[in-house]
């Protein structure tokens, strides 16, 4: 029979916290694609590759976290899981826990989450909360109600999240062969950055200040070096950049609208030890990276997403990329989430034509909006 990707618990057992015979839940998420992007190097003097978490089950990287997380709660024997979300971490908590047959409840900025990602929420059955404020406050909200409920608090703050999103690093090395030179991503709450330095260090033998699982780290080896970290952040919710938390982030990129980072510390200590930075792009070049990779990669990601490339632009244009370095920029969520946003003020009502192949021909422009698509070459 065919081989099918197993999902991140079964691919990599020896290197997660789970046991034989541990429950485990999953709708084989990981094996994502790493895909080479000409249209990239071709601007950074780089050999770039996109990491596209939005090929995962919910849409986002945010799945990996939560088979783990999600596993971990059918052990404690808790039926309801809850979460503070920007829109994936929701998404994906919901549908997770329709496989785990358990209940969710989500609590949202209200206003603030992209219509993909509510509707997840809403069809995978979540029982949903809108707060009037952030998500910091609705972060401070679900801390609180777990702590005094028999609810299980599944945002990255539960160490099981960033076990299962180390695997992304794993899946990059052992496509790659080693560990890339650098590797950029967005960062929101901090807890991915937290996460892939850990699944980078591990497979280099070492731990982190968040490993959790010694035994990960006696295992031999699989790669020979360690990338630097660069986060990119949003302009207007941009904390770890200010080195202070942002009473009212603002960003088109909803995903990481969040001024108070729970693993503030942890993505200190992954820019540090890896000699990478932390910096903030517009929102301007955040959508202006979304469109290379829609036009010129064919990728479509969501804002958030865009953020990481974006900043690999900005660092190329200022001459900090080294030329000749292996990059892999994570590309966290599906352009699907957030089609508003993408098309922008785009015209999509095309005037219909006759059902014929003659007026099809006579067509203006096959396409909406101000872009008309680019002639065949002859
Ligand atoms: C597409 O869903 O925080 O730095 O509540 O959805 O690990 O927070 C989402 C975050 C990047 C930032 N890209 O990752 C949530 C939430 C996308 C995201 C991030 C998020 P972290």
């Amino acid at each position: 029979m065919a081989h099918q990707w197993r999902g991140l618990i079964a691919e990599y057992p020896d290197r997660l916290p789970f046991g034989e015979g541990d429950p485990v839940v999953t709708l084989r998420e990981g094996g994502t694609p790493l895909v080479h992007a000409p249209a990239l190097d071709a601007r950074t003097g780089a050999t770039v590759y996109v990491k596209v978490e939005g090929a995962n089950p919910t849409g986002s990287f945010k799945d990996r976290g939560m088979t783990t997380a999600i596993s971990r709660v059918l052990q404690t024997g808790v039926k309801v899981v809850a979460c503070a979300s920007t829109g994936n971490t929701s998404a994906s908590a919901a549908a997770y826990a329709v496989a785990a047959g358990l209940q969710s409840a989500v609590v949202l900025p209200a206003g603030k989450i992209a219509a993909g990602k509510l509707a997840q929420a809403i069809v995978h059955g979540a029982t949903l909360v809108a707060v009037d404020g952030n998500f910091d406050d609705c972060l401070r909200i679900v801390r609180e109600l777990t702590e005094t409920h028999p609810v299980a608090l599944v945002n990255s703050v539960n160490p099981y999240r960033l076990q299962g999103q180390k695997t992304a690093a794993f899946e990059i090395v052992d496509q790659l062969g080693d560990a890339p030179d650098i590797h950029v991503l967005p960062v929101g709450n901090a807890g991915n950055i937290t996460a892939y330095w850990m699944g980078y260090s591990e497979y280099a033998g070492r731990t982190t200040l968040a490993s959790l699982d010694e035994t990960a780290t006696r295992l031999p080896a699989a790669s020979t070096k360690l990338p630097e970290m660069w986060g990119v952040q949003a302009w207007g919710a941009a904390p770890l950049v200010l080195g202070e938390p942002v009473d009212e982030p603002e960003t088109v990129a909803t995903a990481i609208r969040i001024g108070n980072p729970a693993s503030w510390k942890y993505a200190e200590a992954a820019r540090d030890d890896s000699h990478g930075w932390i910096d903030r792009v517009t929102d301007e070049r955040i959508l202006a990276a979304q469109a290379v990779l829609a036009a010129e990669v064919g990728v479509f990601v969501e804002p958030a997403s865009a953020a990481s490339v974006a900043g690999l632009i900005q660092a190329a244009e200022a001459g900090r990329v080294p030329q000749g370095a292996t990059i892999v920029c994570t590309v966290t969520g599906n352009g699907l989430k957030d089609t508003a946003t993408a098309l922008g003020g785009r015209e999509v009502d095309i005037d219909p034509i006759a059902p014929t192949v003659e007026a099809a021909v006579a067509a203006p422009a096959l396409c909406c909006g101000s872009r008309a698509p680019r002639p065949r070459a002859a």
